[in-house]
């Protein structure tokens, strides 16, 4: 950036009704923190803003099915994510809440003041009511088919498959989430923004403006928005988990907590100064201010659409400079689920790799769903961790922090003349914060995370070829330069891979003992770390990850998927009748397993000799992946006595032991439990 200036970075209000995963940290929260980050160490005055998202249908559909209370539910969630922003070190100048009383007042003080400029649509219409939970349906309470894309599980509000934004009676075949019911209509008060009145600004303003350096993704979705035409969007809703509505004749309505959500950037960044004795509006109100939203793709017509024109509609904001909106991160190639808890949740990824924010932060930005949908592997994971951020970044870092204690016990020693490889290493290094910027600045920050992997290449090809450890036997002098100009890179690497690797960049400037490298000085000054200058001893940067590691963690969602087509698996439907004298010629016994052994040569069968009361007699039995011989000797079992006897891999096989299964798959004996039942025993 050659000026500085100015910002005002906002990250999408999480809600708060569960906690937050890898596709949080790589849709929004870490590209926000990369580009914020560098922001602050090139110079800008910034406020990053974020805060949790704390209205919306989401939040009591999670209490009623916890059974508490919604502020219950918001206490618990709203600590469980704060606490993995901090943990990841996503460096909010202030994480607020729309709970919180100043965002009430600033959101009920916006509603007032569109409504006193008459900038609101005033209209009794028909809802969607339910008629058995007697509420109105909107948003996440109602359910159906998107007019638009045809998708079958499109919200009131959104349809999350094509990202549209939807009234509530536009869905086909809707039905009400809270009982199933199908909704009737109703009438009911709403006020409405006119975003049809906003239709010109918003073509002046995103479409014939500048808005063409957006994201094709996000340009795509506004112009389709626009050239489809805009309705006007209620912005109240019958609920009574919100901010009510601040005007006369509104008793038992709330703010649509999209209405409100946005504004909560702005009452967050009225905390933040509060604390800090600063002067909020011109954050907001100063038209050199850049205002940049950092969301995920479902929330393009919120950011693009709704918000400026609001804003617009106020009068007196700045709009927003750039909405670099991501696409969406898979794992393991399915879509990641709240619901179904396919997820790498943040704070469970912390148990179990306890130092290793950065190795995510990396692979998640290396991965990043900048462009289209991406897939998170953890191998992939692994190869990153080991190859990369081990082998390269690490690998360097140790060599050079080793051999300048083994050799000069610690001190940064005087190089002699540079050689002409010298010279071209250190031209490049110096081109880098360039390089890195143009990619930060232009939002690409996978492109820019390899390049400051490059930073690290340079260092380790230069340790390779001038292998110091081999010229240290025969010169001295040389080997001086070469440690001198390896310590420059790793001077630089400490401070370029700051926006990414924080807890890293912290690490190694404590271990350099260097802290006030800026960005801009890595292009400019001829020394980063003087001769003479005392390092630290070292620490290991990166570890490697095992196999076990990732096998853990690959095992951990086979079981997730199997508790998933468990929970979704349809019972079997009933059978055709049966009449009593089909079922009078079953001869169910009880039957206790007196002998088990594996059938040669086969992975399903044990051969059983079982006592029916009646004899003791053979029977093969499909049970040897799920039982082993041990286990199934003495234990009480129903038989089917009078099964045709049959042969099954040579063995005749007299009857048939009955079995269940549970939800993930596990053979289940149906065994009486009764001490005192003996075999023989006719079940019936
Ligand atoms: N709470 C996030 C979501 O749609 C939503 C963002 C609000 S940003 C003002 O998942
Ligand atoms: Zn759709």
């Amino acid at each position: 950036m050659s000026t500085t200036g100015r910002y005002t970075i906002t990250a999408a209000l999480p809600y708060t009704n569960g906690p937050i995963h890898i596709g949080h940290l790589a849709g929004v929260y870490v590209p926000a923190d990369i580009y914020s980050r560098y922001l602050r160490i090139t110079g800008n005055d910034v406020a990053f803003i974020c805060g949790s998202d704390e209205h919306g249908a989401a939040i009591p559909m999670r209490a009623k099915k916890e059974g508490v209370s919604p502020k219950v539910i918001i206490d618990k969630y709203h600590a469980i994510i704060k606490k993995s922003f901090s943990d990841f070190g996503i460096s909010f100048d202030n994480y607020s809440r729309t709970s919180a009383p100043i965002h009430h007042e600033t959101a009920s003080e916006f509603f007032k003041k569109m409504y006193e400029d008459d900038k609101f649509i005033e209209e009794t219409s028909e809802q969607l009511y339910d008629p058995e939970a007697n509420q109105f349906l909107a948003d996440r309470f109602v359910t159906g088919t998107c007019p638009k894309c045809g998708h079958e599980e499109a919200y009131g509000d959104q349809c999350e498959k094509c990202g549209s934004s939807l009234n509530a009676t536009d869905l086909i075949n809707p039905k009400s989430t809270i009982s199933g019911a199908k909704p009737v209509l109703k009438q009911t008060k709403h006020w409405f923004l006119p975003l049809d009145q906003y239709e010109d600004f918003l073509k002046e303003w995103i479409l014939k403006g500048h808005k063409k350096d957006w994201k094709p993704n996000v340009y795509g979705q506004i112009k389709s928005w626009i050239d489809d035409g805009l309705r006007p969007r209620a912005v109240t809703r019958d609920l009574d988990w919100g901010i009510p509505v601040p005007v006369e004749g509104a008793e038992g309505k709330v703010l649509y907590v999209w209405f409100d959500a946005p504004i909560g950037y702005i009452s967050s960044t009225k905390e933040w100064a509060a604390r800090e004795g600063k002067d909020w509006e011109p954050y907001w109100k100063d038209k050199d201010t850049k205002l940049v939203h950092f969301i995920g793709k479902d929330n393009i017509v919120f950011h693009c659409i709704i918000f400026p024109s609001m804003l617009k509609a106020e009068g007196s904001y700045v709009l927003p400079e750039n909405v670099p909106a991501n696409e969406f991160l898979n794992l393991e190639g399915n879509k990641l689920s709240t619901s179904k808890n396919w997820a790498v949740w943040l704070h469970e990824y912390l148990e179990e790799f306890p130092d290793k924010q950065d190795v995510l932060r990396y692979v998640l930005t290396a991965n990043a769903p900048e462009t289209k949908d991406n897939d998170f592997t953890w191998k992939d994971f692994q190869a990153r961790n080991n190859n990369e951020l081990v082998a390269i970044f690490g690998n360097f870092i140790n060599r050079v922090v080793v051999l300048t204690h083994k050799y000069y016990n610690g001190i940064i020693p005087t190089p002699d003349t540079f050689s002409e490889v010298d010279e071209q290493t250190l031209k490049e290094l110096r081109a880098y914060p360039a390089v890195i910027s143009s990619s930060i600045e232009r939002y690409r920050f996978r492109e820019a995370s390899q390049e400051l992997m490059n930073v690290a290449r340079l260092g380790n090809k230069y340790l390779a070829d001038e292998e110091p450890w081999k010229l240290i036997k025969t010169d001295e002098a040389r080997t001086k330069t070469v440690m001198y100009v390896a310590l420059q890179i790793a001077s630089a690497l400490a401070t370029l891979s700051e926006p990414f690797l924080p807890f890293t960049s912290s690490k190694l400037k404590h271990i350099l003992d260097q802290s006030a490298i800026q960005w801009n000085d890595v292009a400019k000054k001829e020394v980063l770390l003087s001769e003479g200058h005392q390092i630290q001893k070292g620490e290991l940067l990166f570890s490697k990850i095992e196999d076990s590691d990732i096998q853990k963690q690959l095992d951990k969602l086979e079981a997730t998927k199997k508790a998933n087509e468990a929970e979704n698996k349809a019972v079997e439907p009933q059978k055709d009748t049966a009449t009593f004298d089909d079922f009078t010629k079953l001869d169910l016994r009880v039957g206790i397993i007196v002998e088990a052994e594996k059938m040669p040569k086969t992975k399903k069968l044990l051969v059983l000799k079982v006592d029916t009361g009646i004899n003791t007699r053979t029977i093969v039995s499909g049970i040897a992946e799920h039982f082993t011989p041990e286990e199934v000797i003495g234990k009480k079992v129903t038989v089917l006595v009078n099964l045709a006897p049959r042969k099954l891999r040579g063995v005749e096989s007299e009857g048939m032991i009955l079995m269940t299964e549970t939800p993930q798959g596990k053979l289940v004996f149906l065994n009486p439990d009764e001490d005192d039942v003996n075999a023989g025993a006719v079940i019936s």
